[in-house]
Parts: structure tokens; sequence; C-alpha cells
């Protein structure tokens, strides 16, 4: 067998013996993704990984992704293992909002209601009032503002912009952006969809508002699969990480899906938007992990408790 095949094995063998089961984000590696759907894990969105890891009765959680989300099913499981193949895999939306730095602004402001997304470390959420993921941001800011509440966001300043825009809201805004949806150029995207006059676009809105305001569909990656799916269109340009793609292709066949343009041109960057901290997940790595037991994520019990407030805030308000 190709030594592939033979890694392939040997995860499930240890999955097994580990009483372990494999959550993976739609960016991570193809071949990761159907391990985790052949395996009985799961593949989805940040959110979906923790609710799902959260629910399921093995022992050992195994998360493909990265160091946010092992963090959050660490906090909605303490009593589980949470293992991750490398935990150097972070965000630039996490790195760019140091918990000091975000604490001393939060004391800036006392009278804003602090709501952070989902991208963000536990230390970040432990000082927050409401954890967002961008599938339901939208619908909790408008809940927050029609109560009157000012707010208080971070990190994503696009994201952050783009609810603001929708709902009226009063928001202070974080600086920090997602080095992938932050590349998207609009004007190339416009000179794309001139080419491909019929396709729909779906954006992510971590991406810059020049490419927002082109979209069809704005929404996370589990509302861009589902609008990929019913639309009634043959043609996607697709604004968010590519590894998205793989689940796309194989939830709406014969479709055709082209990535929006990056640094200018998409013929020569073809692998511009994908994430190279979800490109560290291999399956080298996570066979290691699952032999020596390593890379544990260890979270602060007592920061994981008040983070898991502003989770469960969120996990409250869409039941
Ligand atoms: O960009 C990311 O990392 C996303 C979309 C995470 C998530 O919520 O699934
Ligand atoms: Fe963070 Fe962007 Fe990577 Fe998502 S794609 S993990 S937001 S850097």
């Amino acid at each position: 067998a190709s030594e592939k095949a033979e890694l392939k094995d040997r995860i499930k063998r240890l999955l097994k013996e580990r009483d372990a089961v494999l959550v993976a984000h739609y960016y991570v590696d193809a071949e990761l993704q159907d391990l985790a759907e052949e395996t009985g894990g799961c593949v989805s969105d940040s959110l979906e990984m923790a609710r799902f890891g959260r629910d399921h009765p093995a022992r050992t959680l195994v998360v493909a992704g990265v160091r946010f989300m092992g963090e959050s099913a660490k906090i909605l499981s303490p009593e589980k293992t949470i293992l991750m193949p490398d935990l150097d895999a972070t965000c630039s939306l996490d790195l760019g909002c140091p918990a000091d730095d975000f604490a001393a602004f939060c004391d800036q402001h006392p009278d804003r209601t602090v709501v952070v997304y989902a991208n963000t470390s536990a230390a970040v959420k432990a000082r927050a009032d409401w954890m967002v993921t961008s599938s339901i941001g939208l619908d909790i800011v408008r809940h927050l503002h029609a109560q009157g509440k000012k707010i208080l966001w971070a990190p994503d300043r696009h994201l952050g912009a783009y609810i603001q825009k929708q709902t009226g809201a009063d928001m202070l805004l974080w600086q920090g952006s997602c080095l992938v949806h932050d590349e998207f150029k609009g004007v190339e995207l416009d000179l794309l969809k001139l080419e491909y006059p019929e396709a729909k676009v779906l954006v992510h809105p971590e991406s810059p508002a020049s490419v927002v305001a082109q979209a069809d569909v704005v929404g996370s990656t589990t509302q861009l699969i589902d609008a990929a799916v019913k639309l009634p269109a043959t043609t996607f340009i697709v604004a968010t990480d590519n590894g998205i793609l793989h689940k796309m292709r194989a939830a709406a066949p014969g479709k055709h899906f082209i990535e929006a343009p990056t640094a200018g041109n998409s013929a020569t960057c073809k692998s511009c938007a994908h994430c190279p901290w979800m490109a560290m997940n291999g399956l080298k790595n996570l066979a290691e992990v699952l032999e020596t037991g390593a890379n544990e994520v260890q979270v602060d019990p007592e920061i994981g408790r008040q983070a898991k407030r502003a989770i469960d805030r969120m996990l409250d308000f869409a039941a």
C-alpha cells in the first residue's frame, strides 16, 4: 500500500484504540476532511466542531483546525482530552488580539457590551459578554442593538463593519483581520465577474467591504455551502479559504467553482486563499499525536469557565 494509505489505516486503528473522534474544519486538507467523515467524526465550521465534540461520547477529541478551535472544544468539554496535530497552528485574528491589550481596551469602555468573534483565545472570550460566530453574529448584534446596547466588537474589523452596516448598531471595532480573507480584491473581482456574468458570488464577511459589496450571498462557511447547493446557478465565484471547495464540489456536483482573485491575478495566485495555519494539519502529525498523546490542548479551568459563559449565551440564543 502507498504511504498515505498506510497512514490512514494507522490513524483509523489509533482512533479506535484511544476512543477518539476526529473533527475537521472545512479549511484543512481534503484528505483530512474525508478521513473525519469516514471515521464517524465531522467536517464543519468552528462552532459545529465544538458542539459535535461536546455531544459525542468519545473521551478524546482530535481537532484538525487551528488553536482557538481546540480551545473551544476544551472549554465546552473540559473533562475530555483534546489533541491537535500541531499546537502552533494559530490564526491572525487570535494573534492580533492579545488578552492584556484587549482587557485594557474593554476597561476603557465599560459602558459597552463586549462581543467577540469565535476566532479568539480562551482568555479573550473570558473577558467577553458574548461570543459569536459569523453565522449568528448579525442576529445577536441586532438583538443587542434593539435593547439599546452599545457594542465593543473584536477582533475582525471587516466582519465588524459589515455587521455594523447591516444593523445600524453603535459598534466600536478592534482593528484585526484575517490574513487570508483580507487579500481578496474588489477591483479584480469586478473584472472576473465580467468574464463570468452568469456566476453567483459567495463571500465570507471577513473579506474587505469592496468584496462584500459584490456578493450575492454573504455568510459563514456553512451558509456559503448551503447557498452553493440551493441557488439555481451553475457557476460560483467563492471568496473564502479554498479548502472549502472540496466540500462545495461534493455537496453540489456538476457545479463550477472559481476562486475569487487575491493578489491581482487569479491565474497566477492559485493558493493565496489558503490559511497557512490550517495547512499545518496533515496525516503524518495527526498519526503522531494519536500515537504519543502529545499536543494536548490545555485551558486554565477558571478562564475556561468564564469563557464558557460567553459561548453558552450564544448557544442559548441559537436554541
Ligand atoms: O475563517 C475562519 O477561520 C472561519 C470561518 C472559522 C469558522 O468559524 O468556521
Ligand atoms: Fe484565522 Fe483566517 Fe486562518 Fe481562519 S483563515 S484560521 S480567520 S487566519
